[in-house]
């Protein structure tokens, strides 16, 4: 257990405090089952963290599919799977916000630590909405906010600027290699959510956000 003390808790969205990554992964397959291929559950960890149109060109290349669309198309078949997404996480219950993930945010409160979100998805806001917990963060940064998407750590730093906190005192929580990646390149301490095999360059890796606790 390390003794080193963070200012701030910066946290990824999907996957990390609500299971959304399965909502994506349901509405890319609804697009790949059209387009006529397979698209498996394993593939779709390269889509975790990355953006919508990196999300796309990332599929068709699993389905052989790379260069056989123009931008025009790309971005209709985009809207298509952001529709398909959006109706289901319309219907998001609280229930839903991932177990523990109140408890550490109370926990970060009384250690006088801020918090914010830094996540890649432009429908944040809807998702902070249905979950209610907008009221948790000090400040939240999303897909809308910012121009290089995930490996570039721009959404964290812009996360760390907005809270006046150098970026070696934030902790980013995180489910996907390339969060994870930006918070390392941010010079922040990475904690992967989920499974060490699949997040090798995080500084610790645990279950659910709540497992930190004892760390704090
Ligand atoms: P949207 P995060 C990311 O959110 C998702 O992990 C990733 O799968 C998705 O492609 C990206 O947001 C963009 O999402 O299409 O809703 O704008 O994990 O950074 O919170
Ligand atoms: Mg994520």
């Amino acid at each position: 257990m390390e003794n080193k003390k963070y200012s701030c808790a910066i946290f990824d969205l999907d996957g990390v405090l609500v299971d959304t990554a399965k909502y994506h992964y349901l509405a890319w397959k609804s697009l790949a089952d059209e387009l006529g291929f397979d698209f498996t559950i394993e593939q779709n960890e390269a889509l975790k963290g990355v953006s919508r149109m990196k999300s796309l060109d990332l599929l068709l290349g699993f389905g052989g599919l790379s260069d056989r669309f123009s931008q025009e198309e790309k971005e209709k078949m985009a809207d298509k799977k952001n529709r398909i997404y959006v109706e289901m996480i319309k219907k998001l219950k609280k229930e839903e916000l991932f177990g523990g993930v109140t408890d550490l945010f109370v926990k970060l409160k009384e250690k006088n630590m801020k918090t914010a979100l830094g996540s890649a998805s432009k429908n944040a806001p809807l998702i902070l909405e249905r979950l209610d917990i907008a009221k948790y963060f000090d400040a939240v940064v999303d897909g809308t906010q910012v121009s290089k998407a995930k490996p570039d750590p721009e959404v964290f730093v812009r996360a760390a600027e907005i809270l006046h906190i150098p970026c070696k005192e934030c902790i980013v929580f995180e489910d996907s290699a390339a969060g994870l990646q930006a918070a390392k390149t941010a010079g922040m301490k990475a904690v992967g959510i989920g499974k060490k095999e699949n997040l090798p360059m995080a500084d610790l890796v645990i279950g659910s956000v709540d497992q930190y606790i004892p760390y704090l």
